[in-house]
């Protein structure tokens, strides 16, 4: 960066904007305005080397990264902005002076929610890694109207809002009406001179939206591209004109509803329509905009591989091999098998699942309707795979009538890879198998990480405080330096700082949690942290019976020497999830009846704050001391919260599963809560006829919880009686088999965080061998093994 600004420059940038860009004056300003005016500030400082950045690889020729992603769970920008900018704390001085508090500032930006969990927050690190390490990338995705739903309780169910975060101006993004792209549907195929024409029945127009994503020290920005959909009116005039009314009404409608609304599943495919025309206009514009750079730079289509590589996340965009196909054959007259080879070498896939339900599938019907020329080009990649390979019967694209994606994708991609050292591993063994023994070497492993900027620096100031005076600050983006701790641990010093970091974090969460749920979190209990999607496999409910069950034995032992929690939950269900919206009434049952026992009130609390987002895991995470990573083993692809956690200090209470494996190898296995079965146990054990009755009959505690459940203690019995049925009788994720392995391992939790100095000790070691989750050293791992791609260097 050029030269730091000052606190004075930020002032005067900022009371410019005010008046020049709101026209606002600041006796009349409200937070609003003055975080518009902020943003617009910042937002400057982010141009120039947003375009000189764009510049640079395009005079070098450089091969560019593309992220094809349905999801991308920003969050907020404006502090991240500032922390990767270097404004602290010159920003900080420039809003006192101005009279402003700063978090009420950022506080004010919407949270941009454009992804479900995981794999939409994942994008989001990626996205800021990829800047900080200077790979020219740009991230595709669509600019949903309406992110996630929005979550409310009442009677502790969930009840779904529409979120509306491009209600106000949006002041990070800049519209280019002159990148737009015609993305066609329906209609047939016809044969021009020997060529296939597509003359689709319906088209949207795709508008590039691009928001810069600055990278760390502010020098290097790429660009975030989110698709908005709008109407072909001009286009279709002739259709008006010739009085097809009606037709000429449909692209307008089409348009309207495509880029409106984020699907709010998270692993379970729903097979509709509108969701397959979603991943095909995120798709082919990116690939029409990817084609015109590329060729606009080379012109020569042999060059491709060498200059581009586009990475799927996940299915969602496996359209892009049978789409490449056809814009290289249909519009650029290649024919199949160099138009194969040179997608092949081009396209990459990372698998996020392993859960059957979340398998992409679509029906031959469904796919022929919307995209025929694509379902004759996925017709002919299969059938050309099947004759170049000498498949097994079994395997191929098409089965039954349905296309599945996830084979399409990885037999369309140069390298396949998994997320987690185990998950990879499974992806090989299971859904896979066959592929891999056809393709030796394409499977590869990348395990995930996240980004420290957002996840350490800015979310936990007290801490990077700590950190910066120990050792520096240079762990900023070379997270391994974080070893540079491990000397410390031993210090009682330094762990008393340590302690005294969290115990601010838990002040200022358990100030929030007071008001706004009223419930008092003492911040000397063990505040144990539960925050992700609500799906049965992860397993909120073996969470909640154990809290049940610690009530029931406090009520037994009221004088014991019972070590103080609060347990806090934050998650939402998929709208059409009954028994995960249960698992969530469940808990805001038992949460009122516990929390107001006087006999147990000062031992366990439980909070559930609703509309869980990245804002609030930013709160969250800083001030966990425990974090409950308790998915049924072979079940969670990898997790990265649970790498947030360790990075911020909490210890782990954990299964063998997703990246808990390498997080317990990496933090030493004596730092590390371990319980329950392993991949493979599981899976022996739910073979096992009746193993849910027979664990529930050998665990006490176990069977006083549901029954206690059954009685009706906790809100109306009849409510959970579903729930109840099918821990007792199926129990497909074990939370009875694993019950007492994690029962008891809570107690050793409870002895251990009595131990202060040892406790401590742990959560040093914790965060000084953290280093291995930055999202930088995933990066590193894609540009390597997978893109063939190198940084552009100042
Ligand atoms: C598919 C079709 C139709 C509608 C929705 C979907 C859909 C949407 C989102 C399917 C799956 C998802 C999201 C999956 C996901 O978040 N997976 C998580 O990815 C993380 C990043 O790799 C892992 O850490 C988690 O373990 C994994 O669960």
């Amino acid at each position: 960066m050029t030269h730091a600004p000052s606190a004075q420059d930020l002032r005067e940038k900022i009371l410019y904007h005010l008046t020049h860009t709101q026209g606002r004056g600041p006796e009349f300003a409200t937070v609003f305005d003055w975080r518009l005016a902020v943003s617009f500030a910042v937002r400057d400082l982010m141009v120039g080397p947003w375009v000189d950045a764009i510049r640079a690889a395009r005079d070098q020729g450089a091969k560019r990264v593309y992220y094809l992603s349905m999801e991308f769970l920003i969050g907020r920008i404006l502090g991240d902005a500032i922390i990767n900018l270097r404004l602290e704390p010159a920003m900080g001085e420039a809003l006192t002076q101005l009279g402003l508090d700063e978090q009420e500032i950022l506080d004010n930006e919407p949270d941009a929610a454009l992804g479900n969990g995981g794999l939409g927050r994942l994008a989001a690190c990626f996205m800021e890694s990829l800047s900080s390490l200077r790979c020219p990338a740009f991230g595709y995705g669509i600019r949903y109207e309406h992110g996630l739903f929005r979550q409310s309780f009442e009677n502790g169910q969930q009840v779904e809002r529409p979120e509306d975060w491009l209600n106000q101006p949006h002041p990070w993004e800049f519209v280019r009406i002159d990148y737009s792209y015609r993305i066609g549907f329906k209609g047939h195929v016809e044969t021009v001179d020997g060529r296939a024409v597509w003359q689709p029945g319906e088209s949207v127009i795709a508008r590039a939206y691009d928001t810069p994503v600055i990278g760390w020290g502010g020098d290097w920005a790429n660009s975030l591209r989110l698709w908005g959909a709008h109407p072909t009116t001009l286009l279709d005039l002739p259709r008006f004109n010739a009085g097809d009314y009606t037709a000429a009404a449909e692209p307008e409608a089409l348009a309207r509803t495509l880029s409106r609304v984020l699907y709010p599943d998270d692993t379970t495919e729903s097979g509709k329509e509108l969701r397959l025309k979603q991943e095909y206009f995120l798709t082919s514009a990116a690939l029409q905009d990817i084609l015109r750079r590329f060729l606009a730079e080379h012109g020569d289509l042999d060059l491709l591989p060498q200059k581009v590589a586009i990475q799927l996340n996940d299915t969602h965009p496996a359209i892009a091999g049978p789409e490449l196909i056809r814009l290289l054959m249909d519009d650029h007259g290649l024919p199949f098998a160099r138009a194969r080879d040179l997608a092949r070498a081009t396209l990459n896939y990372t698998n996020h699942t392993l859960l059957p339900e979340a398998l992409e599938r679509w029906s031959t019907w469904l796919m022929g309707r919307i995209l025929p020329r694509h379902m004759q080009i996925i017709q002919m990649i299969d059938d050309d795979h099947r004759d170049t390979t000498n498949r097994p019967a079994h395997v191929g694209i098409v089965h039954n009538d349905q296309v599945h994606m996830g084979e399409l994708a990885f037999i369309m991609s140069g390298k396949v890879n998994g997320v987690s050292a185990l998950h990879t591993d499974l992806v090989r063994d299971t859904v896979f198998a066959d592929l891999h023994k056809l393709h030796p070497g394409r499977i590869v492993n990348q395990t995930n990480g996240v980004t420290p900027r957002r996840w350490l620096r800015m979310s936990n100031p007290s801490l990077t405080r700590l950190l910066d005076d120990t050792i520096g600050t240079g762990w900023t983006s070379d997270l391994d330096q974080l070893k540079g701790l491990e000397a410390h641990a031993d210090d009682a010093g330094f762990r008393d700082s340590l302690r005294a970091a969290k115990r601010a974090n838990k002040i200022w969460l358990s100030n929030g949690l007071l008001a706004d749920l009223g419930v008092k979190a003492d911040p000397d209990a063990i505040f144990d942290v539960q925050i992700k999607r609500m799906h049965e496999y992860k397993r909120q409910l073996l969470n909640i019976l154990e809290a049940i069950a610690l009530w029931q034995r406090i009520h037994d032992d009221p004088n014991g020497n019972w070590a103080p929690r609060v347990k806090i939950f934050g998650g939402k269900a998929a709208p059409g999830y009954w028994l995960a919206k249960s698992v969530i009434h469940l808990i805001n049952d038992v949460a009122a009846t516990i929390n107001s026992d006087p006999v147990t009130s000062k031992f366990l609390q439980i909070a559930y704050p609703s509309n869980y987002n990245v804002s609030m895991a930013e709160d969250l995470i800083p001030a966990a001391d425990l974090s409950e990573q308790i998915s049924t083993a072979g079940k969670e692809a990898s997790g990265t919260g649970n790498m947030k956690f360790t990075m911020n200090g909490a210890l782990t209470i954990g299964t063998l599963d997703g990246a808990n494996v390498e997080i317990r190898e990496l933090v030493g296995p004596e730092n590390f809560f371990l319980f329950g079965l392993t991949a493979d146990e599981a899976a022996a054990e739910k073979a096992r006829h009746g193993h849910a009755r027979a664990a529930i009959e050998a665990s006490e505690d176990l069977k006083v919880a549901l029954q206690l459940i059954a009685e009706g203690r906790f809100g109306r019995a009849e409510s959970y009686y579903s729930l109840l049925d099918r821990t007792w009788n199926d129990d497909p994720f074990l939370v009875a088999s694993d019950f007492d392995a994690y029962f008891a391992t809570q107690r050793k939790v409870d002895r251990a965080f009595a131990d202060t100095a040892d406790w401590d000790r742990m959560a040093a070691l914790n965060i000084a061998r953290s280093g291995f989750f930055s999202s930088d050293r995933t990066i590193r791992g894609y540009m390597r093994d997978i893109w063939d791609t190198q940084a552009i260097t100042a």
